[in-house]
């Protein structure tokens, strides 16, 4: 998991009117801007350069770039994101990745696919089949993958909002996963930490050239990457949590 560079959007004000599925209430901008800054300070901080983009007030859920883009080494797959609001933040992503001269690839109609349900593992990708990503996303996504030399499995996501809601890739070899992919045999090959029923929300972390980001508050999955000699570092990502976002969908990695 070595990086050299991420995409960040700084939050709009619109981002109170994000999408969200949890009953903790709206995100507070201001608050969200200052987690925010926090977290790209995080990512520089772990050696990447950091290209922060402008708000797109219009798209209040453009903070999560996670979802509008797979980067494939030299090449970049624009996704098509499941909910229909959200789909606009794709021709913005388009513009900004222009300047870095990646190879476009691009998911059409019928399929969906969002960024949170890619992980990737070295050569391969597991992709979440959930509420965003349907299952023509998924066979345009491994058509354009095994073109550039990657495998792909599916994995259903039966609850939750993504793949990566409920698993990261904490180094080479393990897996954190949040109990109820505890048993899913696409991870078979892995070791898996698994993360206490309560702090379910802990399995979305990020790992990053030797450092662990993960969000504050849940004292027993630090501890289980702690035992295993992981260093963590803890952010608060409390207004994003509220609009179901996390630390990998901040983000897009490469
Ligand atoms: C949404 O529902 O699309 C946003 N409110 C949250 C997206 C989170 N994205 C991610 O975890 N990759």
């Amino acid at each position: 998991m070595e990086f050299f560079a991420a995409i960040a959007r700084t939050p709009g004000k619109s981002l109170c009117r994000a999408l969200s599925s949890g009953e903790s209430g709206s995100p507070d901008p201001v608050r969200a801007r200052a987690q925010h800054v926090a977290y790209v300070d995080a990512l520089e901080e772990a050696g990447l350069a950091v290209t922060l983009l402008p708000p797109l007030e219009a798209f209040p859920d453009s903070v999560f770039v996670e979802d509008t883009a797979v980067v494939l080494d030299e090449a970049v797959v624009l996704c098509r994101p499941g909910a229909q609001s959200r789909r606009g933040e794709v021709g913005a992503m388009q513009r900004d990745l222009r300047a870095l001269d990646f190879e476009m690839e691009v998911i059409r109609p019928p399929g969906t696919i969002d960024g949170g349900d890619v992980l990737r593992v070295g050569r391969r990708f597991f992709v979440g089949l959930s509420k965003r990503t349907n299952q023509a996303g998924f066979e345009q996504f491994s058509a354009i993958a095994a073109r550039h030399g990657f495998s792909t499995l599916g994995v259903p996501v039966a609850a939750g909002l993504h793949l990566k809601s409920h698993v990261c890739l904490v180094d080479r070899r393990t897996l954190l996963v949040a109990p109820i992919l505890a048993d899913e045999p696409a991870f078979a090959d892995f070791s898996r930490l698994v993360v206490p029923e309560n702090e379910g929300y802990a399995a979305n972390c990020l790992a990053l050239n030797g450092v662990v980001l993960m969000p504050t508050g849940f004292p027993a999955t630090a501890e289980l990457l702690q035992r295993r000699e992981l260093s963590v570092k803890e952010l608060d990502v409390g207004e994003f949590r509220r609009a179901d976002g996390g630390l990998s969908c901040l983000s897009l990695r490469f």
